[in-house]
């Protein structure tokens, strides 16, 4: 664990930001897979929030962005409930839902921290706009909200400026990138470790590089993990599948490396989605996953 004593479990059963039905699944399966049993091996003192209340479907009428008045009800609950958390001194775990609730988890976050370093695993970078999303999913647009990208109703959920900084911000795992992506990501100066990077380097540099440049004057790190940055002959149960993904052993270490930094102040895990499952395989990975972010060791 990182700056903080407890750990404030909080599951967000939403989906409305994926292209598919599931993934407001996830957070039941991740408790189905043993976590609380995983956790208390680990002594951590861990405060179940419960499930947030997400909105249901109302008549969202957004010609674009689909769901968006539900994305941004859901959000702005979201974001108070981070908030509050943070304010308790308590160490953020959120359990999603599909990767459209990062916007209320920085949104919340951004109350507390106002230079947030962000640690994106995703095959995805997240970061299309209405005008360059190729689907109108919301899920593929959460980054870039962070960074000011998008209608005010999503950027300024909890108030003008955008809750994040470009040069704050490291990708890893990308393998899908929209050419208005691409062409921001360059624009930007956001560090992105392809998998092209991870193959050449090895995740142990592409780590070392990657927390230097996100503690690199800020007051705080997040990390948003995407569970389809992995690869998904190993993480099957996710809704947006891209083959040549960070393995098993690659994405336990990066945990490993994280906890040993004592630098993480928040974390979300996204994008498990039971229904496309084999068994409650990814669900399990998943909860290794999170033990190793809060300090399992083997030995
Ligand atoms: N780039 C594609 C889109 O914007 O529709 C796919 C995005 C998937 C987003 C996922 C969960 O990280
Ligand atoms: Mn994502
Ligand atoms: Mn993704
Ligand atoms: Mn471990």
């Amino acid at each position: 664990m990182m700056m903080t004593e407890t750990v404030s479990l909080l599951s967000v059963p939403f989906g409305y930001g994926a292209g598919r039905h599931g993934s407001e699944m996830g957070p039941q399966a991740i408790f189905n897979a043993g976590l609380m049993r995983q956790l208390s091996e680990l002594q951590i003192p861990v405060q179940d929030e419960g499930p947030l209340t997400v909105p249901q479907h109302y008549n969202s009428t957004h010609p674009r962005l689909k769901y968006f008045h539900e994305i941004i009800e859901l959000n702005t609950n979201l974001a108070a409930k981070v908030s509050e958390i943070v304010a308790r001194n308590s160490f953020p775990l959120v359990l999603g839902g599909d990767h459209s609730i990062a916007i209320g988890t920085y949104a919340g976050l951004a109350q507390h921290y106002k230079n947030l370093g962000v640690i994106w695993f995703d095959a995805h970078a997240d970061l299309n706009t209405e005008d360059s999303s190729p689907s109108g999913n919301i899920h593929g647009m959460s980054l870039g909200v962070g960074l000011g990208r998008g209608p005010d109703l999503l950027t300024q959920i909890k108030g003008a400026g955008p809750n994040l900084k470009p040069e704050n911000i490291v990708l890893i795992g990308t393998r899908q990138l929209d050419a208005g992506e691409k062409e921001y990501i360059r624009s930007s100066g956001i560090k992105c470790f392809t998998m092209h990077d991870i193959d050449r380097k090895g995740m142990s540099n592409v780590m070392d590089e990657a927390m230097s440049i996100v503690t690199r004057g800020t007051d705080g790190v997040h990390l948003s993990f995407d569970i389809d940055s992995l690869d998904p002959l190993e993480a099957p149960g996710t809704g947006t599948k891209i083959p040549g993904g960070v393995s098993y052993r690659e994405a336990h270490f990066a945990l490993e490396l994280m906890y040993e930094s004592r630098k993480i102040t928040s974390a979300e895990f996204v994008e498990v989605n039971p229904s496309l499952d084999a068994g409650n395989k990814t669900a399990r990975l998943t909860v290794e996953l999170i033990a190793s972010l809060l300090g399992q060791r083997i030995l």
